[in-house]
């Protein structure tokens, strides 16, 4: 018989991952998507129609919804990805970041419980560095205290607690995942290191003039999503439910990776100037782009408090889990989302040439 797991969030990057991650080691899949008027399903678009794959309908915010899914489904193991996962958004949406990021997590625990499924389901929760916030420590392991600074790190920070305190109080099997910073191809295209690699593959190409970010000061600990969906995996397979730091323990700036992204793109960046002055211009590259500003600060990205020093120890992981947090460098991340990004930008480009001449090409045969 398969083991059978139930995703929530399984359209976001991470789900995707997971997904394949899961069908590949036999598992057969079930997965909480919700109801929105653009069916936006890119990432797992390659994996509807699977077998084991399944999608059912329901939302975070809808206790009836997620207890009817797991009822149905009557899953080995659920993986609690679903969130609203933009902290800048969250200063604007903190009340809808709340319901979703802190009384979802409850909404899981509780329809295990409704199940009667709690002696055997395991519950995995995406938990977060950004609970770490404004860092009393660095770097940041499992026994650092958390100092939330965003409405997002406050719904989360009730997350982590509820499954703690779920452990303890029920003997349920559920565990958080603190997770640092991870990214791919996949991520999302306003969180900031997608934003730069897309922004430098469509300034090569010249389909955009400048980069406008917000602190580029910012250090975070980078790594790749496709090697942090093993560790909730792991995480789950451990004898005694446990809470873990998945990180590389590798600190970069935003200004490293936009200064590496756009040297990936063929373009040399020298940054001047400071705070809301800052600029990086181009001293290298393609003829028409140098000496011009190709990156410069906007006041817009500026968050009310901002998390500005995170990098994480996961020794724990490294030994408890037997997880290699060196599998892919920040180097090799930052060139797989260049390489993605010009190639997609590339193909956007051929295909609006396309549309906009398409009447000559239907005419001459070139199209058909
Ligand atoms: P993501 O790409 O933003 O995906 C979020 C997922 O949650 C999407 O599938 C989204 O569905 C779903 N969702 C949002 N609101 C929902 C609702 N009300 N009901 C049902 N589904 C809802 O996020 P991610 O980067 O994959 O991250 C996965 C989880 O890990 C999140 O909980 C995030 O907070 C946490 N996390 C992420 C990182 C990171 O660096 N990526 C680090 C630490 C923790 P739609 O597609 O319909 O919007
Ligand atoms: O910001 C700075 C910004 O939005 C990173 C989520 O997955 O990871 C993510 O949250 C840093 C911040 O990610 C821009 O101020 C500068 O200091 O890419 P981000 P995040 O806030 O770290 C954690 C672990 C999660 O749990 C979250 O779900 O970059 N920054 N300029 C910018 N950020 C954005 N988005 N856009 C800018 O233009």
């Amino acid at each position: 018989m398969s083991r059978v797991a139930l995703i929530t969030g399984v359209t976001g990057q991470d789900g995707s991952f997971l997904s394949e991650f899961l069908l590949e080691k036999g598992y057969e899949v079930h997965g909480i998507i919700r109801r929105s008027s653009v069916d936006f399903r890119e990432r797992i678009a390659h994996l509807e129609g699977k077998a084991n794959f399944h999608l059912h309908y329901a939302d975070m915010g809808d206790s009836m919804s997620i207890v009817k899914v797991v009822d149905r489904v009557r899953p080995d193991e659920i993986y609690n990805l679903a969130a609203q996962s933009h902290v800048q958004v969250s200063f604007d949406s903190p009340e809808y970041t709340a319901n979703v990021d802190a009384t979802g997590v409850l909404r899981v625990l509780e329809a295990v419980r409704a199940c009667h499924l709690e002696d055997r389901c395991r519950i995995y929760q995406a938990s977060t560095s950004e609970l770490y916030g404004k860092v009393e420590a660095v770097p940041q392991n499992e026994d650092t205290p958390f100092h939330p600074y965003s409405p997002y790190a406050v719904a989360k920070l009730y997350g982590y607690w509820i499954v703690k305190e779920y452990r303890e109080a029920y003997g349920m099997y559920c565990c958080s995942g603190i997770l640092f910073n991870h990214e791919s191809e996949r991520r999302g295209e306003t969180f900031v290191t997608r934003k730069i690699t897309l922004a430098a593959a469509r300034i090569a190409q010249g389909l955009q003039d400048c980069l406008y970010l917000g602190n580029l000061s910012s250090l975070r600990d980078w790594g790749y999503a496709k090697d942090y969906v093993e560790c909730m995996w792991l995480i789950l397979q451990q004898e005694q439910p446990d809470d873990f730091v998945i990180a590389t323990g590798v600190q970069h700036s935003v200004r490293e990776f936009a200064d590496l992204a756009f040297r990936e793109a063929g373009i040399e960046l020298r940054f001047e100037g400071e705070g809301a002055d800052e600029k990086g211009v181009c001293v290298n590259g393609p003829e028409r782009l140098i000496g011009k500003t190709l990156v410069a600060v906007s006041k817009d990205f500026y968050r009310p408090t901002d998390v500005v020093n995170l990098c994480g120890d996961p020794s724990k992981a490294r030994t408890q889990l037997g997880w290699n947090p060196s599998k892919t460098s920040f180097e090799q991340l930052v060139k797989l989302m260049v390489e993605h990004d010009m190639a997609k930008v590339a193909a956007e480009g051929v295909a609006a040439h396309v549309r906009t001449n398409l009447a000559e090409y239907l005419e001459k045969g070139i199209v058909k």
